[in-house]
């Protein structure tokens, strides 16, 4: 099988890369990827001679359409992904995540390839902590901030390409993931590599928002579980029953780093902060027969921490600039 990956070069995409040229011989992959700030360069130098790379945008038509021709298969992890950039500068989230994902559905249509679109339980908009509901594959979109914004309209777009053009696709919607590989300004790295470099840990208000964290192993498997068996046109939610508010995140951190609960500051909070999400990934578990493999969140994290403590070449360049620029909006409360 022939596969473009796009956004190859990201947490989630290079993740995917990996895993499957260890477990798919049989996968030939091209990864495209524009190389954002959000890319590391070197996290695909391990396997460059397995692979094709190609620097390059997803809303560039004429960069896509060769790629797309010369695929049996396009899984699209491309996009501007961070929340708190979306809040500072939108026009690049509509750029990629939506005239970008455009492209690649007229790509995939003028060519009769199959697409699976990645995808946010955050185009659902958030959840009161007290409301036993959980999102499913039936919620409506309401999403919150512009990163959440523009991909609902990806999904959208891929809806509207599937029933008016036929267009062979799936779209998987999954929670917070979390493991290696992910950039620093994102809350598990950021307090992590925060500890490893003597600043306290961030947290955003009150800190008890709730995310519904998921390695990004476990997210991976499930993308393959829909590519090998999911229905065309359909969307799964992938979750792996992750609750854990802000604070435990943060404080389960510090003290698998040997410090003291209580060593973090808490910040300005993030405008428009969405209060919880969770997902029911029931038709994922029922239809297509996947389960999660890594189920205890706190060993999870303390392989995360293992991970950023003994690759600091992999994020030291980058530290010192993201925590300037949080310094510019985010004030200890
Ligand atoms: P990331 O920001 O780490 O990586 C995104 C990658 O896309 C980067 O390599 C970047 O260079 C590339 N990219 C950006 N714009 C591009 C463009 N115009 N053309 C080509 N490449 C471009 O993001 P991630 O966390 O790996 O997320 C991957 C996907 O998964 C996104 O679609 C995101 O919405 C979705 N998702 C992420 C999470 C999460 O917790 N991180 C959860 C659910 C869904
Ligand atoms: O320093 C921080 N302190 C803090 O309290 C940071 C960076 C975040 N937070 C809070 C905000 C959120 O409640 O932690 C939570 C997680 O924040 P992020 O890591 O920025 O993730 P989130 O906004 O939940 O979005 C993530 O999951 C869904 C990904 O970035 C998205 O791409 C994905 O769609």
């Amino acid at each position: 099988m022939r596969m473009l990956v796009t956004g190859g070069a990201g947490f989630i995409g290079a993740n995917f890369v990996l895993s499957t040229l260890a477990t798919r011989p049989d996968v030939e992959i091209t990864v495209l990827d524009k190389f954002t700030y959000a890319a590391n360069p070197h996290t695909l130098d391990p396997v460059a001679q397995q692979i094709r790379v190609v620097r390059g945008d997803i809303a560039d038509a004429i960069v896509v359409d060769p790629l797309v021709a010369a695929a049996d298969l396009v899984v699209n992890f491309a996009a501007e992904s961070h929340n708190d950039r979306s809040l500072e500068d939108p026009s690049s989230f509509v750029d990629t995540n939506l005239v970008g994902t455009f492209t690649l559905l007229e790509a995939v249509r003028r060519h009769g390839v199959r697409l699976h679109h990645i995808s946010t339980d955050e185009v659902y908009g958030d959840l009161d902590l007290d409301d036993p509901a959980r999102f499913t594959e039936a919620t409506a979109y309401d999403p919150s901030s512009p990163y959440s914004a523009t991909k609902a309209g990806s999904d959208l777009l891929v809806r509207a390409w599937v029933r008016s053009f036929g267009v062979a696709a799936t779209i998987s919607n999954c929670s917070n993931n979390y493991g290696p590989y992910q950039h620093v300004e994102k809350l598990i790295p950021r307090q992590i590599t925060n500890v490893l470099t003597g600043i306290r840990p961030k947290v955003y208000g009150d800190g008890h928002n709730v995310r519904d964290w998921i390695h990004v192993h476990d997210h991976n498997d499930a993308v393959w579980t829909i590519i090998d068996r999911g229905a065309l046109g359909q969307t799964y939610l992938i979750g792996a029953d992750g609750e854990v508010d802000n604070l435990t995140v943060v404080r389960d951190i510090l003290e698998l780093m040997g410090r003291p609960a209580d060593a973090f500051d808490f910040v300005t909070d993030r405008p428009g902060h969405d209060r919880r999400y969770a997902i029911d990934a029931s038709r994922l578990r029922t239809e297509l027969g996947w389960t999660p493999r890594y189920t205890d969140f706190r060993s999870g994290l303390a392989d995360t921490i293992d991970w950023y403590a003994t690759h600091r070449q992999w994020w030291e360049p980058v530290k010192a600039g993201v925590e300037a620029s949080y310094a510019k909006t985010q004030h200890t409360l």
